[in-house]
């Protein structure tokens, strides 16, 4: 299904007077203290963030799967999902796919779809963390990281694949994460899937067209519960320099420890020109997955506040590729996804009124209450009103979640699908 034009105008025109009463209130009021609102809304009209081609459907917990009514059976029908996301909240104008579970039949058609509907393709995703049918070797004991060559081969072999598919497809960057690691202490020698890991990153490397980057992921733990071959930030930043310029840092919110401070992860990241992705999510455990903003708003804030910064001031970091990276297993996953888009689109916003050089200032002053009032005036303005017209702006929803509802996409795509169609994923 596609929204038309004219049914977003229709329902904006409802909402407008309202929308205009609170824009100019807020609009005036940060012009007050100095703020180029204009400029903000620019910004936040051109913050484009990708959907993985896995997070359409219901994604599974360890335990089960309960399966969404109307959801995609096809890459096409993913592509329709995220380009209705797209016309309601103007944000999510790119797709990540994951090989092999979403590999194209035909790639013209796809590209074809994909620019009709404004959506173009980041970063493409390797899978050695699973075993796929009739394949030779096993990734049970790792992938890139395993012991046997066999293994270690045709993990590489994969990941050239999947650059191949990414590149007919226009996109300019492979993620690899892997879930190689060790559950008993003893199970795995530590230097030896180290060693392994480097060597076969640099043979991937090798067949990265010139114009690309890759992105190397990391994760504390799980699927495996000792080690994780990947565990840090560290142990990536020093992988990507060791693969050379083209290999980059990727940062994602829930592969951390409680507490960890990520604005500094991406700060010193940034700083040294290796932060490459970021992926976008909440957690209150572990790698919960669950929606953007939804735990730790204040947090999500503070990386922003790092990342804005370093966009500003790091002229050696290249443009970030962003995506939302979650899991739905209670809601409607597209309501999910506009949820975390308005979350993102906040969080940036708020980040973009912190005064940089009121802050410097207050730094150099050593007057550490000012200091935290500039950030806490930052995140307690209401910026709801510069997130609409950012959206206004690319004709896109005022309200996109009533927007949804009001038109009833999912009964829709329940009526086109069916009940019981199932996305790949897992
Ligand atoms: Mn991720």
């Amino acid at each position: 299904m596609k929204i038309s034009q004219d049914q977003l105008q229709n329902y904006n025109k409802e909402q407008l007077s309202l929308h205009q009463n609170q824009f100019e209130n807020l609009s005036d009021n940060l012009s007050k203290h100095g703020v180029d609102t204009e400029k903000i809304i620019n910004q936040l009209a051109d913050f484009q963030v990708a959907i993985p081609s896995w997070a359409l459907g219901a994604g599974g917990t360890r335990f089960g799967r309960f399966s969404y009514q109307g959801e995609p059976s096809s890459l096409e029908q993913k592509l329709e999902d995220i380009g209705v996301i797209h016309a309601l909240t103007q944000t999510a104008g790119a797709i990540s796919l994951h090989i092999p579970w979403d590999i194209p039949e035909d790639y013209n058609a796809i590209k074809e779809l994909a620019t009709s509907l404004d959506i173009k393709f980041d970063a493409v995703n390797s899978n050695t963390f699973q075993d796929q049918k009739n394949a030779k070797e096993s990734y049970k004991f790792g992938s890139l990281s395993n012991t046997s060559k066999a293994s270690r081969d045709q993990a590489i072999a994969h990941n050239i694949d999947v650059i191949n598919i990414g590149d007919k497809l226009g996109s300019k960057s492979i993620t690899v994460w892997l879930a190689d690691g060790s559950s008993f202490p003893g199970q795995s020698n530590f230097q030896t899937a180290l060693s392994h890991t480097q060597d076969s990153l640099k043979d991937i490397y090798k067949h990265l067209p010139e114009d690309w980057k890759m992105f190397i992921e990391y994760k504390p733990y799980e699927p495996y519960f000792y080690s994780t071959v990947i565990q840090d930030w560290g142990t990536s930043f020093m992988l990507a320099n060791e693969c050379g310029e083209k290999a980059y840092t990727l940062v994602d919110l829930g592969h951390h420890l409680p507490n960890t401070n990520i604005e500094q992860i991406v700060s010193t990241l940034m700083l040294k020109g290796k932060l490459g992705g970021f992926h976008f999510n909440d957690s209150k455990y572990g790698d919960d997955d669950i929606t953007v903003g939804s735990i730790k708003p204040y947090a999500l804030f503070l990386i922003f506040n790092e990342l804005v910064y370093g966009m500003q001031n790091n002229p050696q970091n290249p443009d970030l590729s962003w995506m939302i990276d979650a899991s739905h297993n209670l809601k409607d996953p597209l309501e999910d996804l506009i949820q975390s888009l308005e979350a993102i689109q906040i969080a940036y916003a708020k980040a973009l009124l912190v005064n940089q050089d009121d802050l410097k200032q207050a730094q150099q002053n050593h007057d550490v209450t000012l200091c935290q009032e500039i950030l806490q005036n930052a995140y307690l303005t209401d910026v709801r009103p510069l997130v609409k017209e950012a959206r206004l702006k690319r004709n896109g929803a005022l309200n996109p979640l009533q927007q949804y509802r009001s038109i009833a996409v999912r009964k829709q795509l329940i009526k086109e699908r069916g009940k019981n169609t199932v996305a790949t994923g897992l």
